[in-house]
């Protein structure tokens, strides 16, 4: 199998989790695609994803798979016991209910705040992602407001549970947590009353699927790039 995608992109550090958790980094060729430079945006990748987003997942037989919920339900299927998304048809109701909110009241947000409110992935995204219109700046801020409130609301539901989908760690878990590092790289702080969060963000980085980190930082050339 092999996997388009960009060390340290928050889509891209959610598959890498879930390779980590069940073991199949080793069956994973990597193929590295340059989101700086746009290069998703250019036929050869489109042809791989319409929407011009990574990941991509590609199986031995040449079936693509794009979106990190679909790649994550067909890795967690692969050995028959799906722990990320769930065993029971509870357990996958509630798992999928949190993703949903994790992916509109987190990560999207974040991306809004990132490509509105911030110079975003920089000049060559420029004519692709931030057309100039007059309220950008405002709807960007207005994202981030709405990535902030997503993490009072899971402040909130990890009060009264050690995981966001309830007992155990899944893949809406990893959504949070790549959002929430997503969040702090684009500038936007996690405030810091948000005491449930914050000590559920440091089990969960304590994980060694999580700890592993590989391929979850930005590559320094990118880094470089950023400004950073
Ligand atoms: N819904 C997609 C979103 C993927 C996504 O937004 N990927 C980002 C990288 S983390 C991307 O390709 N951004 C480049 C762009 O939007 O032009 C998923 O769940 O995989």
């Amino acid at each position: 199998m092999k996997i388009y995608d960009r060390p340290g992109f928050p889509n891209s550090s959610r598959i890498r989790i879930v390779l980590a958790e069940k073991r199949l980094e080793n069956r994973i060729e990597f193929v590295s695609v340059d989101l700086i430079g746009a290069e998703h945006k250019q036929p050869p990748f489109l042809a791989i994803n319409p929407s011009g987003k990574i990941p991509v997942l590609e199986l031995d037989d040449g079936t693509l798979i794009s979106e990190s919920t679909a790649i994550t339900e067909y890795l967690d299927n692969l050995d028959g016991n799906p722990t990320l998304t769930g065993r029971t048809p509870r357990e996958k109701a509630m798992v999928h209910m949190m993703q949903n909110r994790a992916e509109a009241e987190l990560m999207g947000a974040v991306d809004g705040y990132f490509h509105y409110a911030t110079p975003g992935l920089g000049d060559a995204m420029q004519p692709y992602v931030s057309p100039e219109w007059t309220g950008r700046q405002e709807w960007g801020q207005r994202q981030g407001a709405k990535a902030v409130q997503g993490m009072k609301y899971f402040d909130g539901v990890l009060k009264s549970r050690p995981f966001v989908a309830g007992e155990a760690f899944s893949m809406a878990d990893i959504t949070v947590f790549a959002s929430l590092n997503f969040a702090e790289a684009a500038g936007l702080a996690m405030p810091p009353e948000l005491a449930s969060l914050a000590a559920w963000r440091t089990k969960v980085s304590e994980l060694p699927s999580v700890k592993k980190r590989s391929g979850q930082a930005f590559l320094p050339e990118d880094l470089k790039r950023f400004g950073l």
